[in-house]
C-alpha cells in the first residue's frame, strides 16, 4: 500500500529537483498533471503542492523508516539465527567427533571385556595349577613316606625267606612220626651222619614221610655234573617242591645205611601227556664212596611203570637185558668211569648214574622239552641220553618229571597201595 505512493512521491521529487536548476526549461518539460492543474505549476504552486502533500510524505517516510528498522531487525534475527545455526553446526561437528570418541571408548570397552575374559581364564588356569600343585604335594608326601619305608626296610638285614620246619629227625618218616604234617624243608640227621643236613620231606595225609633224593620237573638244572658234585649234591631245595636237585650220594648213602628197617626207593614218573606211573624197590641201599656208591636193592616191589632197573631187552643183542640192569652197579660220572662198558657211559650220556653198559633206566639224563628226541638231538655221541624209564616209554622218549624218594618199608603200604598211587598226585600238574 505504501509502495505506489512512495514511488509517486519520489518521482515527484526527482522531477522537481531536476527542473529546479534549469528553470527555463520546466515549462517546456511540464506535462499536464491532475495534481498541479491543467497548467504548469509555478514555484509557489509547487510549494503549495509540497506543503499540501508534506505530512503524508513525512508519515510515509516514518513508515519507511519503521519498515527499514523492521527489516534491519529481521536481518539481525536472521544473522543471529545463522550464528546459532553455525554454532549448532559446530556443536554438531563436535558431537560427531564425540561419536568417534564413543566408538573409541566402546572399542576400549570391548578391550576391557576381553581383558576381563582373559583374566578370568587365567584365574581359572591358576586355580587348576594350584590344584595340580596341591595334588603333587600330596604325591610328594606319599613318595616321601614310601621312600622312608623303603629306607627302613633297607636298613634291616636281609632275611632268608625260605621257611625251614622246626621238627628234626633221622629221616622224613621220623619227622612225620613226631607229628609233622606239612611237606617242606626239614633238617635230618641219620644215625651214621656226623651232622644234620637239609632235605625236602613229602608228608602225606596218611602220615607217611618220604625223604626226596632226586627231583626233575622242568629242566632248570643241568645234571651233567662231576663226581664231587654228585657226591655232595646239587640243584636247589625248595619248601614248595618247585625246584630240581640231586640230594647227594653221600647223604643218600647215610640215609640208606642208618636204619635196620628195609628202605623202599619209590620212583615216580610223569610223561608229557601228564600220565603218572611209579616203581618201588625195597631193601634199597647205596654203598659208601669207597664202593663207588654202589646201588643194591632186595627186589622190585611193584608199580605200573615196570621194572626198568632189571634191564631191558632192546633186541640189539641177547645180552642187552643183562648189560642194562642196574642192581649191584657202581655209580659213574664222566670223570669217574665205573661202568661195564669199554667207553664212558656217563660221558656219552652226560649224567651221573649207576651205569652198566649202559642203562635201561636213566633218570639223571638230559632234559628234552616235549619228550621225543632222536640220535641227532643227542649231541656228539648220538646215544639215548634222555630221562629214560624204558619199561614205560622207549629210550627215545625223555620223561617230563621224576621223583626218587625213600621211605621205610613198614610205611609204604600205609593207607593201602591205592592210597600210595593217589598220593602220587603231588607230582606234575596235579
Ligand atoms: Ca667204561
Amino acid at each position: 500500500m505504501a509502495s505506489p505512493f512512495l514511488a509517486t512521491a519520489l518521482l515527484l521529487l526527482f522531477s522537481f529537483s531536476s527542473a529546479q536548476p534549469r528553470g527555463d526549461s520546466v515549462a517546456a518539460a511540464c506535462s499536464p498533471n491532475d495534481g498541479f492543474g491543467k497548467y504548469c505549476p509555478t514555484t509557489c504552486g509547487v510549494a503549495d503542492y509540497l506543503l499540501k502533500y508534506f505530512p503524508n510524505v513525512n508519515s510515509d517516510l516514518d513508515k519507511m523508516q519503521w519498515d527499514l528498522e523492521t527489516i534491519a531487525n529481521l536481518t539481525q534475527g536472521a544473522e543471529e539465527t545463522i550464528v546459532y545455526m553455525k554454532d549448532s553446526a559446530t556443536a554438531a561437528q563436535k558431537s560427531s567427533q564425540s561419536d568417534s570418541y564413543f566408538k573409541k571408548s566402546s572399542s576400549m570397552l570391548d578391550d576391557v571385556l576381553r581383558f576381563e575374559k582373559t583374566i578370568i581364564a587365567q584365574e581359572q588356569q591358576i586355580f587348576e595349577l594350584q590344584n595340580l600343585l596341591t595334588s603333587n604335594e600330596r604325591r610328594m608326601v606319599d613318595l616321601k613316606q614310601l621312600s622312608m619305608q623303603l629306607q627302613q626296610k633297607c636298613t634291616e638285614p636281609c632275611k632268608d625267606t625260605v621257611e625251614i620246619q622246626p621238627t628234626t629227625g633221622s629221616d622224613c618218616q621220623d619227622i612225620a612220626n613226631k607229628g609233622a604234617t606239612t611237606s617242606g624243608l626239614y633238617y635230618v640227621r641219620p644215625a651214621k651222619a656226623t651232622e644234620q643236613f637239609l632235605v625236602y620231606c613229602e608228608i602225606d595225609s596218611f602220615g607217611r614221610g618220604f625223604t626226596v633224593i632226586q627231583r626233575r620237573r622242568d629242566g632248570s638244572v643241568d645234571f651233567h655234573k662231576d663226581w664231587v658234585q654228585y657226591k655232595e649234591g646239587f640243584g636247589y631245595l625248595s619248601p614248595d617242591d618247585t625246584t630240581e636237585f640231586w640230594l647227594g650220594n653221600e647223604k643218600i648213602h647215610l640215609l640208606s645205611v642208618s636204619t635196620t628197617m628195609p628202605t623202599v626207593l619209590r620212583i615216580e614218573l610223569v610223561d608229557w601227556d601228564g600220565n603218572k606211573r611209579y616203581a618201588d624197590y625195597t631193601m634199597f641201599r647205596l654203598g659208601p664212596e669207597v664202593d663207588m656208591y654202589r646201588l643194591t636193592y632186595g627186589y622190585y616191589l611193584g608199580g605200573d611203570a615196570g621194572d626198568a632197573f632189571d634191564g631191558f631187552d632192546f633186541g640189539d643183542d641177547p645180552s642187552d637185558k643183562f648189560y642194562t640192569s642196574h642192581n649191584g652197579i657202581q655209580f659213574s660220572t664222566f670223570d669217574k668211569d665205573n661202568d661195564k662198558y669199554e667207553g664212558n657211559c656217563a660221558q656219552q650220556d652226560g649224567s651221573g648214574w649207576w651205569m652198566n653198559r649202559c642203562h635201561a633206566a636213566h633218570l639223571n639224563g638230559k632234559y628234552y622239552q616235549g619228550g621225543r628226541y632222536s640220535e641227532k638231538d643227542a649231541g656228539e655221541f648220538g646215544y639215548d641220553n634222555g630221562i629214560i624209564w624204558v619199561t614205560w616209554h622207549s629210550r627215545w622218549y625223555s620223561l617230563k618229571e621224576t621223583t626218587m624218594k625213600l621211605i621205610p618199608l613198614s610205611r609204604i603200604t600205609a593207607g593201602g597201595q591205592q592210597a600210595g598211587v593217589k598220593q602220587f598226585g603231588g607230582l606234575g600238574d596235579a
